[in-house]
């Protein structure tokens, strides 16, 4: 890096990313009077808001408890039109914020930080980027925050051939900025997850046909989305930091108005069993695998709700050899469970069908479709709802060296270890915003960022407090915690599938589970306990 570092003196903090994560981590730094800035690639803040504007984008967390929670006013004067925010309604309330909060003239757009060096000598990061115009530039800072975002990397399976497919390819995660009109067009969507069972009711409405191509079936429970009732609203906001508070207490950091029930899936009647089953999926959203305590933890009480579910299909969709095919196999909630409307009512229209690739995979995609278990399906347009390299993807795609020139590709080789889900050994003063090992991906991932930029804000005041310069996660507190953070998997089901949870969506990818399935409260609690035995399981310098 021969040019001229852009601040001199090194900043305080250099954050990655302009969603949620990166914009409270700098509203944060401000207020504590340290100095920090953005570096964003995107032209926009809002983060995943800004990527994914498919039609039909929306959150799966209601909105009153989608949002930031610091600032009484803002919690206030933001007005939610629906109970499921919109992707466009998002990015307005992102950029709001950037607004509201004076955060504009910190965040460099268009600006993609593309390497960070530990200099142990002067025991901070030099991070170079590159803008869009092509010119790169350095920087240097005592601390690094990356807030990337866990789902940030869109993933775009190998096909053969896909070069030559003479339509547009569109990326769930990478659509373009221009409205797509699908009038007349024949589609071909491959997936079946959050993105696929969202976009595909939409495009169904506009387009000539609509082809499904379905690897694995996924469970979609109900949204019920709709205007937010100003009544819930105005009984939420009369005490928004009770609501939080309440929310907080939740494993998941949500859904405080519907908590789980403790009790066993296995010890109630089926009658008991459906009633409670149907009057979640009334409610709507993740609710559902809160019926009992035991479906998540036991693969015999998480098949109850799964038939359940099954049966809820097989119901909604008039030809039974397509239920048959949508009814998923794996257990419920193992996967990320999909919250959407109207995905199964999609296949009662005629112009819509569903392939089965799970014993015929995609051999090619073709000039006018692709080819399957053999044979040719037709299509003019494909839009690729394939997911991401989760949580490790914009890391590993990063030149990222900590202490001595260890790489974060070497370090991370069979998984991401580290500790708290919040530093990484061998990298001193870089802490992640919702990363593997922190319970992130398991609750309102507003609450886990407003969590993590918390302890991030205090643990660095702390260490000015006390004249410390570095920061850094000791290899035996990072060995227990990634085998705490394994123990905890192996009590759940989530280990008897293939999930990005666990890196198995991308071929090649070090299969580690990376989320911490213990819920929030009691990893709050241990990340405060580290802090209060003055920061336990870190090497100060
Ligand atoms: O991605 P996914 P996503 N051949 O990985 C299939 C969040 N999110 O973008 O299951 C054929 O879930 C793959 O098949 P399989 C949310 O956390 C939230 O939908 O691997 N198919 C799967 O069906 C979510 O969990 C919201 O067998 C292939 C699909 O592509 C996460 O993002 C909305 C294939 C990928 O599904 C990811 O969701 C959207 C291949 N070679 C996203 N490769 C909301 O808030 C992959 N697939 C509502």
């Amino acid at each position: 890096m021969s040019d001229a570092p852009a601040s001199d003196p090194p900043l305080d903090l250099l954050i990655v990313g302009a969603g949620f994560g990166g914009l409270y981590m700098l509203h944060k730094a401000r207020a504590m009077g340290l100095s920090a800035l953005i570096l964003e690639a995107a032209p926009s803040v809002g983060g995943t808001w800004y990527a994914n504007r498919y039609p039909g984008a929306r959150v799966d967390i209601q909105s009153l408890e989608y949002s930031f929670s610091f600032c009484e006013a803002l919690q206030q004067e933001w007005q939610w039109t629906e109970r499921y925010a919109g992707q466009p309604e998002l990015l307005r309330y992102a950029n709001h914020v950037a607004d509201r909060f004076d955060l504009r003239r910190e965040i460099h757009l268009n600006t993609r930080m593309t390497s960070a060096r530990f200099d142990d000598l002067a025991q901070g990061w030099r991070v170079g980027s590159i803008r869009a115009d092509g010119a790169s530039q350095a920087w240097q800072a005592r601390f690094v925050v990356l807030a990337s975002g866990p789902l940030s990397t869109p993933f775009t399976p190998d096909f053969p051939g896909v070069q030559t497919f003479a339509g547009p390819v569109l990326h769930t995660a990478a659509w373009p900025h221009v409205p797509v009109d699908f009038s007349g067009r024949h589609v071909g969507v491959v997936g079946t997850g959050s993105s696929a069972v969202q976009v595909i009711p939409r495009v169904a409405q506009q387009a000539a046909s609509v082809t499904v191509f379905q690897r694995t079936a996924a469970y979609v429970v109900p949204a019920h989305n709709g205007p937010l009732d100003p009544a819930h609203e105005a009984r939420v906001k009369a005490d928004y930091p009770g609501f939080r508070a309440r929310n907080r207490q939740m494993r998941t950091g949500f859904g405080c108005e519907l908590p789980p029930d403790p009790a066993s899936a296995l010890a109630a009647s089926p009658e008991a069993r459906a009633a409670a089953f149907e009057a979640r999926w009334r409610v709507g959203g993740f609710g559902l695998l809160g019926a009992y305590g035991d479906l998540m933890t036991d693969l015999q009480a998480n098949a109850l709700a799964a038939e359940f579910v099954r049966g809820k299909i097989r119901e909604t969709v008039h030809d039974p050899a397509t239920a048959a095919l949508l009814c998923p196999h794996q257990p419920i909630g193992c996967k990320r469970l999909c919250v959407a409307d109207g995905y199964y009512e999609t296949f009662n229209r005629s112009n819509v069908q569903l392939v089965d690739l799970s014993d015929r995979p995609i051999e090619a995609i073709t000039s006018g479709g692709l080819r399957a278990g053999g044979r040719e399906h037709a299509f003019d347009t494909l839009v690729l709802a394939t997911g991401f390299d989760a949580v490790t993807g914009p890391l590993m795609r990063l030149d990222l060296r900590g202490r001595s020139g260890l790489r974060i590709q070497d370090k991370w080789r069979d998984g991401p270890l580290n500790y708290l889900g919040l530093t990484v050994a061998g990298f001193p003063n870089l802490f992640n915003i919702a990363g593997a090992g922190s319970t992130s991906a398991f609750t309102s991932v507003i609450v886990s960022i407003e969590h993590h930029v918390d302890w991030i804000a205090e643990c660095i005041a702390w260490m000015d407090a006390q004249g410390h310069a570095t920061i850094e996660a000791t290899d035996e507190a990072e060995r227990a915690w990634v085998a705490h953070v394994n123990a905890i998997a192996a009590r759940t089901v989530f280990l008897s599938c293939n999930s990005w949870y666990l890196g198995a969506n991308i071929p090649g990818k070090a299969r580690m589970f990376m989320p911490l399935a213990g819920g929030f409260p009691a990893y709050a609690e241990r990340c405060a306990a580290v802090a209060d035995q003055g920061y336990a399981g870190f090497a100060l310098g």
